[in-house]
């Protein structure tokens, strides 16, 4: 079931309903559509109800976190920034061309409020646990929350960071698996699974309930949080 928020309470007066229309803007052939479209309630929901972050504090140590490890679908997560005044809606226009700051995948020194440059899989979660123990380090009280996809996950370097990031009971780090059963070996149940292993916090979702999703990805305990958000099959 989809329970979609219909809230515009953004600064630039777009909500979650106008992303279709925004999303619309970036055209060309190589857009990984399904990986974009996959995240959408996810990245809104993150940036409408849970972060504390804005184009304001977007350099304020105290800020939390986003890192979208997926990059090679950012449609969404650029949609989304533009909705929150990250940066101009007219941007979406040539996104993808040589001279435009919008990339198939997100460059951190182009694109304001991008926190990680991501495209290469398997990256994110590990710079996530990185963070994580550097923002405890310093005594800050900001949360790493970083998006995987399930296919994603096959990357050996993430269930080293996995591990770790348990071992070290890092309750500042949220990871959220958007699952479209994209896998080539997928075993139903096996990402909920292996992170309650290894003795993370899980919760699984519906991936387009906006409730369900504010609800797990606002949850903090001493440990680090997974919260696997399933959405529709990628290949159906
Ligand atoms: C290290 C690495 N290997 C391979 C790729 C090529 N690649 C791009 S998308 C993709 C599949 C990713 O699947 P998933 O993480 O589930 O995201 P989805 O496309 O399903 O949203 C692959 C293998 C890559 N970007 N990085
Ligand atoms: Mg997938």
């Amino acid at each position: 079931m989809t329970t979609a928020t219909a809230r515009t309470d953004t600064r630039t007066g777009f909500g979650f309903d106008d992303l279709p229309a925004l999303l619309s803007r970036m055209t060309g052939d190589e857009k990984h559509s399904n990986a974009a479209t996959s995240t959408l309630d996810v990245v809104w929901v993150l940036y409408d109800r849970v972060l504390r972050v804005s184009p304001d504090t977007a350099q304020d140590p105290h800020r939390d976190r986003f890192y979208l490890s997926k990059g090679h679908g950012p449609m969404a997560y650029y949609a989304t920034l533009v909705a929150h005044d990250y940066f101009p809606v007219e941007w979406l226009d040539s996104w993808g061309s040589f001279n435009s700051p919008l990339g198939h995948h997100p460059d951190r020194t182009l694109v304001p409020g991008v926190e990680i440059s991501s495209g290469s899989l398997g990256h994110g979660l590990p710079m996530a646990v990185g963070s994580a123990v550097g923002l405890r380090a310093q005594a800050l009280d900001a949360r790493v929350v970083v998006l995987v996809g399930d296919a994603e996950l096959d990357e050996g370097s993430n269930h080293e960071a996995m591990e770790v990031a348990a071992a070290l009971g890092l309750g500042n780090l949220t990871v959220v698996v958007v699952d479209n059963a994209s896998t080539s070996y997928r075993v139903p149940g096996r990402i909920a699974a292996r992170f309650a292993t290894e003795g993370w916090d899980v919760t699984s979702v519906d991936g387009r309930d906006h409730e369900q999703l504010a609800a797990a990805l606002s949850r903090r305990t001493d440990r680090p949080t997974a919260v696997v958000a399933a959405v529709e099959e990628k290949f159906s």
